[in-house]
């Protein structure tokens, strides 16, 4: 491509063309740059706009619905965003993030500035999916039942008692507080013990430190102190436990006042029997508050036979006299944004009072 000394024509033109490969180079190493500059700047507020609304919605599924805004901010900003929307609807955060940022060399071509935005929308729902979930498990519809009645009040799930072993609240008067409800859970199983055992759902991704073949009162306790590590995702077939360690009534007394997730289930898996009988099918998460163990919980016959029911009038032998039992004294709190677990997935269903919930992006 030398130019020939001689010829001013022909050099011209080629000078002409060079310009014009020039221009067509460098806007082609602009669009490389600035380009790649551009992408890496558009993921970056991405990032920023999925961590601010995660952050927003995790205020909003703590019950913290003033601080969202400006979490939502902080976190956006952190991560780079100068200028961040934030809206709130529902149960959804929406949040825009944007930066303004210096091109390099598309600065020749005109363009010096440009703006770059992400939009992302994170919800708070009730959790498929929960960690450090405690190792009880109740029937679901008692659960909802109560938790819509009784919500705020004591209320008692059944640990154990003596020989005769399902206090059964049509023969022993139940409703402790004389408000028209009964006050106690009752697990199905072997005598009626609410104990759960993860072992099975226990994965290289959620570890579990307590967990151990079997069912004993140290893993039990364990997980009362600290929860189970594992994730239980809904359906799953959990084990059931046994027996009536007093041991683990110190443990529940370490919790008091704590807020927990409990597994609630629907019925049982017909496959996969562990020691405990067939697994319970565990497809949803209740929220309780720990008022500590109760070491001997008074019921006593039922004066009036329950319709459907039978009364101490008709089957006396059933109900000789008071029936002393364990149990674990909770409250369901009545505002549904209680409990939340972090590491859990979304049902779609939106929080209610006695749930446990999660926050995932959904946009
Ligand atoms: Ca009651
Ligand atoms: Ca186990």
């Amino acid at each position: 491509m030398m130019p020939k000394r001689h010829d001013f024509s022909e050099q011209g033109t080629t000078l002409v063309y060079l310009a014009v490969i020039l221009v067509v180079l460098v806007g082609f190493v602009a669009l490389a740059v600035d380009g790649g500059f551009l992408y890496g700047q558009r993921q970056k507020m991405q990032n920023a706009a999925d961590a601010a609304a995660m952050a927003g919605a995790e205020r909003l599924c703590r019950g913290m619905g003033t601080a969202v805004t400006s979490t939502a901010t902080r976190y956006a900003t952190l991560n780079g965003a100068d200028d961040v929307s934030v809206r709130v609807d529902g149960w959804r955060v929406r949040v825009t993030a944007r930066r303004t940022v210096e091109t390099y060399f598309a600065k020749m071509l005109g363009i010096s500035q440009v703006t770059i935005g992400a939009h992302a929308e994170a919800t708070c729902s009730e959790a498929a999916s929960a960690c450090r979930v405690w190792p009880l498990g109740l029937n679901r519809r008692d659960w909802e039942g109560q938790a819509e009645h009784s919500c705020g009040d004591l209320l008692y799930i059944w640990t154990g008692g003596p020989p005769i072993d399902a206090p059964d609240c049509d023969v022993y008067d139940c409703d402790l507080d004389g408000d028209g409800d009964d006050d106690i859970f009752i697990a199905e199983g072997p005598q009626n013990r609410p104990w759960l055992d993860f072992t099975r759902q226990v994965s290289p991704e959620f570890p579990d430190s307590c967990s151990q073949p079997g069912i004993g009162a140290a893993e039990l306790r364990c997980e009362i102190l600290h929860g189970s590590g594992a994730r239980i995702e809904t359906p799953a077939c959990v084990d059931r436990g046994f027996g009536s360690p007093a041991s683990v009534g110190n443990a529940i007394n370490a919790r008091r006042g704590d807020r927990v997730a409990i597994a609630l289930y629907d019925g049982f898996c017909p496959r996969r029997p562990g020691p405990g009988g067939r697994p319970y099918r565990v497809t949803a998460f209740g929220c309780v508050t720990v008022e500590g163990w109760v070491r001997d919980l008074r019921l006593t016959c039922r004066t009036t036979p329950r319709e459907g029911g039978c009364g101490c009038g008709r089957r006396p032998p059933r109900c000789r006299g008071p029936l002393h039992i364990q149990a674990i004294a909770v409250r369901i709190p009545c505002n549904p944004m209680a409990c939340f677990t972090s590491c859990g997935t979304l049902s779609g269903n939106p929080p209610r009072a006695g749930g446990v919930n999660a926050v995932g992006l959904t946009r």
